[in-house]
């Protein structure tokens, strides 16, 4: 159904700017440790809400313009009062420097294609009361975009992977309490910008560890994506290029 819809969206495109479907991260695995994420289609109707580590959504749709605080943990300000970019979640996960972490996204288009991207952010105090804003804060630990035999990290290795998308925790990282946040962007509109569809989500951990690493340089989200940064736009459909993933460079000090 999804692959169906998708492909008439795709078919329709230049008629459609806004087409349907997509996902979020539905299940993390932190080292051995399974946390179900945020539900945005359950989660909201329970009284009182299931406690999750994973900021809230507002649902399985992008963010299309860059410039918004929605670009962060994901959000809705359209919504007005049902904002919830970057509210914290209640609770955090647990998790060891060097160890993996899994995460499970709802059945992706195989249309959607497109890099996946996950960057850290060192929470000063309480996680659970922890809004970024617009500071720069946050530090790129993975990225996978288009490999030379033209696959793509979505949807092609994530869902040969059944859904799965794993990084590792740099294993030298300062212990505390981090944001991951983790995004995927999908390219099928992206010949111009707007078009480009971004799926963020925020999860929120306690790295433990003894490690004594930390990046020294930092882009907010807002902020770290313009309409001019390279991977934004992108013509996924003629482009048999290199595909120049967005944001700064991958942190490696912690391996
Ligand atoms: C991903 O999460 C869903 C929902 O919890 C679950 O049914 C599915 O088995 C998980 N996939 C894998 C590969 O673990
Ligand atoms: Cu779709």
């Amino acid at each position: 159904m999804f692959k169906f819809v998708c492909a008439i969206a795709i078919a329709l495109l230049g008629v459609i700017s806004r087409v349907d479907a997509h996902g979020y991260v539905q299940e993390i695995t932190l080292g051995s440790t399974k946390y179900t994420g945020y539900l945005p289609y359950s989660d909201p109707y329970y009284n009182p809400p299931p406690q999750r580590i994973v900021r809230k959504i507002p649902g399985n749709g992008p963010v299309e313009d860059v410039s918004l605080i929605d670009l962060q943990c994901n959000g809705w300000s359209a919504g007005g009062s049902n904002y919830v970019g970057s509210a914290p979640a209640p609770i955090l996960g647990r998790v060891a420097a060097g160890s993996q972490v899994k995460l499970n996204w709802t059945l992706w288009p195989d249309s959607h294609k497109g890099p996946m991207i996950t960057y850290m952010a060192r929470a000063p105090s309480d996680i659970t009361k922890w809004n970024p804003g617009t500071s720069a804060v946050f530090f790129k630990v993975a990225e996978s975009g288009k490999d030379s035999s033209g696959r793509w990290a979505a949807a092609d290795k994530l869902n040969a992977d059944n859904g799965i998308y794993t990084f590792t925790i740099p294993r030298n990282l300062r212990p505390g309490q981090y944001i991951i946040r983790h995004e995927i962007l999908a390219l099928h509109a992206a010949y111009t910008y707007p078009g480009v569809q971004l799926y963020p989500s925020c999860i929120q951990v306690e790295v433990t560890g003894s490690g004594n690493a930390f990046p020294t340089s930092f882009v907010s989200f807002p902020g770290a994506y313009t309409p001019n940064t390279p991977g934004l736009v992108f013509d996924v459909y003629t482009n048999n290029g290199a595909y120049p993933i967005p944001g700064p460079a991958v942190w490696t000090g912690g391996n």
